[in-house]
């Protein structure tokens, strides 16, 4: 493993070499557009709960009012915010691989529409998107105005979620909270993409939460190289060929070029 903190010329070689890229990203892909990773603290109302405590089926059951308004502020701020220069990076490459007969796939972890805002087509949404809703008993999906909320505030007091039009349930967040089980159609084609690359990606995860994360250990079944973009070492930091550490804001640019 070669651990870095700027592009050498084996690591140039290769990616300018690879034709069948399969990039995963996590919340820290989105934590320079301003998006607050799971790692950090809650904000306001929500400081003394963790996020992992209020991503859960029991904590929307128990408390819906809070964690429903939890989740519309989320989706007012990342309304709020940018794609930043790693999302612009990352849609370019895919872009440009595409255009001579290659390709770059991402899966994302991140359940904000900022990969999308920044041109490219995201093959898998793991965890979901917070931008749909679905009700919580009968399934059926709910179409909602954006909310009002100002994300860059502490969030408001807790409102009710809506009642579903067909049941009378709740409305829930259209993501996957702990416990729950993966789309399997974007993990299997998150899998696929993987085992078919001739390069593996890993940017702004910290290869804690199953299953996502084991999915780039997939590529070790073919020896596909593997690099992580990521200022810290992770929980996948040993599998890797290159650890490139740093913002991938800055080191994915570096990467495409
Ligand atoms: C399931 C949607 C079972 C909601 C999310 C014990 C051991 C092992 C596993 C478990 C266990 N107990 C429970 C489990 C399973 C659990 C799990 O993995 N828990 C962990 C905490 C141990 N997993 C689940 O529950 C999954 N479901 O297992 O179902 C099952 C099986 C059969 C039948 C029924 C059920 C579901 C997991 C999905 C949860 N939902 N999101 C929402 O968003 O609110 S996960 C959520 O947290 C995010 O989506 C994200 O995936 C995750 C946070 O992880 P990261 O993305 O890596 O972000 P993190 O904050 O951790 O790290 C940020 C990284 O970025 C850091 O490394 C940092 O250094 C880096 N960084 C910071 N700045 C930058 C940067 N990198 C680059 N550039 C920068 N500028
Ligand atoms: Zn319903």
């Amino acid at each position: 493993m070669q651990v870095l903190t700027e592009i050498n010329d084996d690591l140039a070689r290769l990616t300018q070499d690879a034709r069948n890229i399969a990039v995963i990203t996590g919340a820290g892909f989105s934590a320079e557009s301003g998006v607050p990773t799971f790692r950090e603290a809650q904000t306001g109302l929500w400081e003394r709960f963790s996020a992992q405590d209020l991503a859960t089926t029991d904590a929307f059951y128990t408390a819906p009012a809070l964690v429903w308004t939890w989740y519309r502020w989320r989706q007012s701020l990342i309304q709020q915010v940018e794609p930043n220069p790693g999302h612009t990076a990352l849609a370019d490459w895919q872009r440009w691989l595409a255009g001579r007969g290659g390709e770059l796939s991402i899966a994302t972890q991140n359940v904000d529409d900022l990969h999308e805002r920044a041109g490219a087509q995201v093959l898998a949404h793991l965890h979901g998107s917070i931008f749909e809703h679905r009700c919580a008993e009968c399934g059926v999906a709910a179409e909602l105005p954006d909310p009002d909320y100002d994300g860059f505030q502490a969030p408001p007091e807790p409102e009710e979620p809506p009642l579903c039009a067909d049941c009378g349930a709740h409305i829930r967040p259209g993501v996957v909270w702990f416990g729950e089980m993966l789309p399997m159609e974007a993990f299997e084609a998150a899998a696929a993409a993987i085992r078919k690359a001739d390069l593996v990606i890993v940017a702004g995860t910290s290869g804690i939460v199953q299953p996502a994360a084991s999915l780039p250990l997939l590529a070790l079944e073919r020896g596909t190289p593997l690099i992580e973009v990521n200022p810290e070492p992770t929980e996948l930091s040993d599998a890797m060929d290159f650890c490139l550490r740093g913002p991938s804001g800055d080191l994915l640019p570096a990467l495409a070029a």
